[in-house]
């Protein structure tokens, strides 16, 4: 984002104005943390504004600050349709593609609206009038904290913002482990502490809020995980029929997919959830070092994402979408084995 971006857009912002956030659909720690952490920071401004997400969010996020606020536009489409249509601003966090909000796009597309995206995924789409996009930042969360700096307004950043944007920080990195996590991470991190995030409150909110059901299923998804040894590969299944014997609910996969990276040797490492609602398999990859999971899941899972964390989905059944998965692996053999 260049110095007359930042200008027009403070030029913008000094105005009272209609703003709507969206977070992509199946919102994350970082996309709720972002958009909220950002919501606070505009209020301040006098402004009205509304976060919009696609659908529900996990449990263990209900708790951030504002979150009783979001509206969710596929319980109250009409309402988030008329807030997108009124808009003058629109932002849109944590994602670069209109299509990752699922049944929002067309609403969004046809807007007026000044769209301004910020976000830290790999070949942003062309909609947005401002874009602050790069790949370097573990989270949009860090750009959030990035943005409201740069329009000079650092000084505004209270406990409430400092919550927010800690949580998305805190989930995208793993807790501060993945490489993505850098020293100016670390530094932000110190700062939004000493702006009044109890780090260890959040913690505890975000990870340590599994209900009995959830680690049932969790024990279920490490008796299905399987390991190809010689491709450094874990992988776990969970059927639809495994989801609901545990009473599943949104959430409760978060993070399953990163046990087979724990496995001693593996660079790779995949879940395949089935989604009898929707007739996908919902697909998540892991790897380490520069094994590229974005590259695997744009070529041949419909999805992308990062080089170390990306998505995807398949229309086969779970059975083949496995024995897909298993069929590709050699080609991406050598690869895998010089990490
Ligand atoms: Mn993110």
């Amino acid at each position: 984002m260049n110095t007359q971006d930042l200008l027009n857009i403070k030029q913008l912002l000094a105005s009272k104005k209609q703003i709507v956030i969206v977070p992509h659909k199946n919102p994350d720690g970082d996309a709720i943390g972002s958009t909220l952490g950002l919501y606070h920071y505009l209020l301040k401004g006098n402004h009205q504004v509304h976060v919009i997400s696609p659908n529900d969010y996990p449990n263990f996020l209900k708790w951030i600050p504002g979150e009783k606020s979001i509206l969710k536009h596929d319980t109250q489409t009409k309402i988030c349709e008329a807030l997108i249509e009124a808009a003058d601003i629109i932002f849109t966090l944590d994602f670069n593609a209109l299509h990752r909000t699922g049944n929002m796009e067309t609403a969004l597309a046809e807007s007026k609206a000044i769209k301004i995206m910020i976000d830290h995924h790999q070949a942003p789409d062309a909609y947005a009038t401002y874009v602050f996009s790069d790949v370097t930042m573990s989270s949009t969360c860090e750009m959030v904290y990035h943005f409201i700096n740069m329009l000079g307004d650092a000084n505004l950043i209270d406990a409430p913002i400092a919550t927010c944007l800690y949580v998305g920080i805190m989930t995208d990195t793993g807790s501060f482990r993945f490489p993505s996590t850098t020293n100016k991470t670390h530094e932000i991190i110190a700062q939004l502490i000493e702006k009044g995030a109890n780090n260890a409150e959040i913690h505890n909110r975000v990870f340590d809020a599994n209900s009995y059901q959830s680690l049932q299923l969790l024990g279920c998804a490490l008796t299905n995980l399987k390991i190809i040894p010689e491709l450094r590969t874990a992988y776990i299944t969970l059927s639809q029929e495994e989801l609901n014997r545990y009473d599943y609910k949104k959430g409760d996969t978060e993070g399953i997919v990163n046990y087979g990276l724990s496995i001693e040797n593996m660079i790779l490492a995949a879940i395949f959830i089935e989604d009898k609602q929707e007739g996908i398999i919902k697909i998540s990859l892991r790897s380490k070092g520069h094994f590229s999971v974005n590259d695997m899941a744009r070529a041949h899972f419909n999805g992308g994402g990062h080089i170390n964390a990306a998505g995807g989905k398949s229309f086969l059944s779970l059975k083949d979408t496995v024995e897909n998965f298993i069929s590709i692996l050699p080609k991406y053999k050598k690869a895998l084995n010089n990490e």
